[in-house]
């Protein structure tokens, strides 16, 4: 295979085998095992999830992804304004606490994110832990990194979050209020230790991305697509249908955390650049996605984005809502886009009509049973050919290295001897046409369509 083509893993994408299983601060637990939890939030009143026959049933996957034991019946409030001391109203908050002693559970989690002081209120009130959507989020996102850059991006990201926090851990040894106790200095050392770190990940994490942007670029040549959707939509599923690529796939959310790119033949002699990467989710924290910018990098170069959307989700739309939110704050919404509805096996046909009404430019796939893939590959071959130009070149037959390029990476329609020479005629994308004259012995046995073939200086 010519070179260019094949994406080999780069050290940021390779298993970190021995990394601790605790960040070094020792702030932040990824341990989470077997608790049981009562699932709580604050809704608007207008919040389509009470369309839903279980509005909180995101969360509760989140919660079982974390390998939390869901319990007892939620506490859903209605009501358009947060309680700046609990998130909830008083009444809420003593309905939440009969609602866990029943469960038996030792933890609430909560939809809403909560502001370090609403934490600590219903801590005291509930006397157990709470814990938010966000936290449980990051919690996901350190058990699943594998990687050592994917490690230090949730790091950041924990770090950052626990920041405004940190008081808590420490009350124990404050003398009282106003008393600027051990506990307090104490306080300051640490934050100061917790900003130190943030700033060292950051300064790794900025070679990571610079490393990761040259890459990226090297890769000019090639037409890029890129699976982008919401978390659980199927994107690796079909990564692993469309290409060889085996892919770590499964029924839990944020199953993918790295970016793997491999090569897609979608037509004769034409492959294109395929890239899995982390999937979005509804108010997905912004500290993640400014920490998982690098992880990132080929969704903002992409030429082509796959919007892969699970079309047996009861509010599909709802998703590519936030899948758009998220590409937007990423600078990557006016990307070409084409939406994939997937999983089109388990959906009622009656829906999918709706949605093509409602989204532009799809095309029906099941990853699962292979419906719909050869459309799509049809549909992608189209697109990546659409820039593309008519190219003649000459070539001596012991040009051995520039015949198996050509040969590799373009589509020839003709080939002709011609005074001793073989004459190609092709057609190929024009970001190769670089590569193909830097194989070529005479840089002028080739000519582009519409490009002035170059002349030799008696000629003027
Ligand atoms: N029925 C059905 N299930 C599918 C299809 N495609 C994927 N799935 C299932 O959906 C689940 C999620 O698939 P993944 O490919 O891991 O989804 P993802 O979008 O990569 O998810 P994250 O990496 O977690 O963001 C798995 O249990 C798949 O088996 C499909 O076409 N039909
Ligand atoms: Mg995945």
């Amino acid at each position: 295979m010519a070179k260019g083509w094949t994406a080999e893993k780069s050290p940021a994408e390779r298993p970190d085998e021995d990394a601790p299983q605790r960040d070094r601060s020792g702030l932040v637990s990824t341990e989470r095992v077997a608790e049981r939890a009562v699932l709580a939030a604050r809704l608007p009143r207008n919040d389509p999830r009470f369309d839903r026959p279980e509005p909180l049933g995101e969360l509760a996957l989140l919660a079982k992804t974390a390998g939390v034991t869901v319990v007892g019946e939620q506490v859903v409030q209605k009501r358009d304004r947060p309680d700046p001391a609990t998130c909830l109203g008083k009444g809420s908050v003593t309905l939440l606490s009969e609602r866990l002693a029943e469960a038996g559970a030792e933890v609430v989690i909560f939809d809403n994110e909560l502001s370090p002081r609403q934490r600590r209120n219903l801590e005291k009130a509930l006397g157990k832990k709470v814990i938010d959507r966000t936290e449980l989020i990051l919690d996901i996102f350190a058990s699943h990194a594998r990687t050592p850059q994917s490690r230090r991006q949730v790091e950041v990201a924990q770090l950052e979050y626990a920041l405004p926090r940190l008081r808590k851990l420490w009350s124990h040894l404050d003398p009282g209020v106003g008393l600027r106790g051990p506990g307090e200095k104490q306080l300051e050392v640490d934050r100061r230790l917790v900003r130190k770190r943030i700033q060292e990940l950051k300064d790794e994490l900025k070679v990571f991305r610079e490393r990761k942007e040259r890459e990226v670029k090297t890769r000019k040549e090639a037409f890029t697509v890129s699976l982008v959707g919401y978390t659980n939509a199927g994107k690796s599923t079909l990564m692993n249908a469309l290409t060889t690529a085996d892919v770590y796939a499964a029924d839990q959310l944020f199953a993918t955390l790295d970016t793997r790119t491999r090569a897609w033949e979608v037509g004769h002699n034409r492959r294109v650049l395929l890239s899995d990467t982390v999937g979005f989710i509804r108010h997905l924290p912004h500290r993640l996605v400014e920490s998982f910018h690098a992880t990132l990098e080929e969704v903002t170069q992409a030429d082509l984005l796959l919007h892969v959307v699970d079309a047996s989700d009861p509010q599909p739309l709802e998703q590519v809502k936030a899948v758009r939110e998220v590409l937007k704050q990423i600078g990557a919404d006016q990307k070409d886009e084409l939406i994939v509805l997937n999983k089109i096996d388990a959906t009622p046909p009656e829906e999918l009509p709706y949605l093509e009404r409602r989204l532009a430019n799809t095309v029906r796939v099941s990853a699962k049973t292979g419906v719909g893939i050869a459309e799509l590959r049809q549909i992608v071959n189209e697109r990546a050919a659409k820039g593309e130009l008519d190219v003649r070149v000459w070539l001596d037959v012991r040009e051995g290295k520039a015949l198996a390029y050509l040969e590799s990476a373009a589509e020839i329609f003709a080939k002709e001897l011609e005074d001793e020479r073989i004459r190609f005629d092709l057609r190929c994308h024009p970001r190769l046409i670089g590569t193909l004259r830097s194989h070529l012995r005479d840089p002028d046995a080739l000519e582009v369509e519409g490009e002035e073939p170059a002349k030799e200086p008696w000629e003027d």
